[in-house]
């Protein structure tokens, strides 16, 4: 399968984000995209193309162009006030507060846009979030123009970034932007399976009103594990979306005889609803190693996840999200794609 990819995601590198009360060195790395583009490399798992650029209305399909404008000049304004170092919130707006008048205050703003403060903005992060929407829209260009599949291989990731907010390590959501893409050149009906460890609370509220875009996504229990505050079974779509949005929340520690139950159930879903395209936001933090998470898979669990998906026959997009057992992130990623390749299509 192609593969996109661009060395402009080592623009943004977090130094610290903030956990269990301390500032600690950033989980999300750029030697995450370096392991990933080193195994599929040394595998040949495809050809590794470089993105072509889109514009930005590409990604105000699924983002609010308020949000878009505040990404684009964060970090002038926050410079212009004299600091050199990383953003990071540290207020935020909360139920009954007011979201419909942005801040002038920097602080303000940034608190407006994000719900964490693990996700620290600097000065390239907007240059490598706009260059991960073009990975995306470009693997789903190769796809919509009939290419089985491609790989976009890109960060930070995107899953946690909603409509009009950053958190989790996320600016721009590229699973939905791709799904969108899928949608606006000519796919009637587009399935997003999320994988990753966590909940994608950012895609699944981005599509919960709609039919037109199936959200299904494996994780960690929310009851216990990030995001906490979305990614309950009893989540099944808003309006138009009923019975559009799947959630398997799993206990931590769950077994991988209990993830591949879900994935079962998730592959007839997506067969019932004959989709036109597939977009898997392929988080390998579901990896039984993983520093930060609480699932088994391994190397036969990850050729296996790729099979499963395979079998769907579907034009299939795969967007990076997590994963940061950083030796291991490429293998991992590249485990599903051969799964996926040598299953056949
Ligand atoms: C992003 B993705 C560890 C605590 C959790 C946020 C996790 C975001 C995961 N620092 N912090 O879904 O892999
Ligand atoms: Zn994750």
């Amino acid at each position: 399968m192609k593969i996109i990819y661009s060395e402009r995601h080592r623009l943004h590198h977090g130094e610290r984000e903030m956990y269990r009360g301390q500032l600690v060195p950033c989980f999300e790395k750029p030697e995450r995209a370096q392991f990933v583009y080193d195994a599929v490399k040394e595998r040949k798992v495809g050809e590794i193309l470089e993105p072509k650029e889109f514009p930005v209305s590409a990604i105000e399909r699924v983002h609010a162009p308020r949000y878009i404008r505040f990404l684009e000049q964060a970090w002038d304004l926050w410079t212009a006030q004299g600091y050199t170092n990383d953003a990071l919130p540290a207020v935020w707006s909360i139920r009954g507060h007011r979201d419909d008048i942005e801040p002038e205050n920097f602080s303000g703003k940034l608190g407006l846009y994000s719900y964490d403060s693990g996700t620290p903005l600097m000065a390239g992060t907007w240059a490598a979030v706009k260059t991960g929407a073009d990975i995306a829209l470009t693997a789903q260009e190769l796809v919509t123009g009939g290419e089985r599949a491609a790989f976009a291989l890109s960060r930070p990731p995107g899953h946690h970034a909603g409509r009009d907010f950053m958190g989790g390590y996320c600016f721009v959501n590229n699973a939905a932007v791709a799904a969108q893409g899928f949608r606006d050149h000519g796919a009637e009906r587009v399935v997003v399976l999320d994988v990753d460890y966590h909940h994608g609370n950012g895609t699944q509220s981005i599509f919960y009103e709609r039919s037109d875009v199936m959200f299904l996504s494996i994780h960690g229990d929310p009851r216990t594990e990030y995001p906490f505050f979305l990614g309950h079974a009893n989540e099944i779509g808003n309006g138009e979306g009923v019975g559009y949005n799947k959630n398997y929340p799993l206990a931590a520690g769950s077994s991988n005889a209990l993830w591949f139950d879900a994935l079962g159930d998730a592959v007839r879903r997506i067969n019932d609803y004959r989709a036109d395209a597939l977009v898997i936001s392929l988080g390998v933090d579901t990896f039984a190693d993983d520093p930060i998470s609480k699932f088994q898979l391994r190397e036969p669990e990850y050729r296996k996840l790729g099979a499963q998906l395979a079998a769907l026959k579907l034009p299939t997009v795969f967007v990076l999200e997590g994963g940061y057992a950083v030796a291991e992130i490429g293998h991992n990623v590249a485990h599903v794609l051969q799964g996926f390749e040598d299953a056949g299509s």
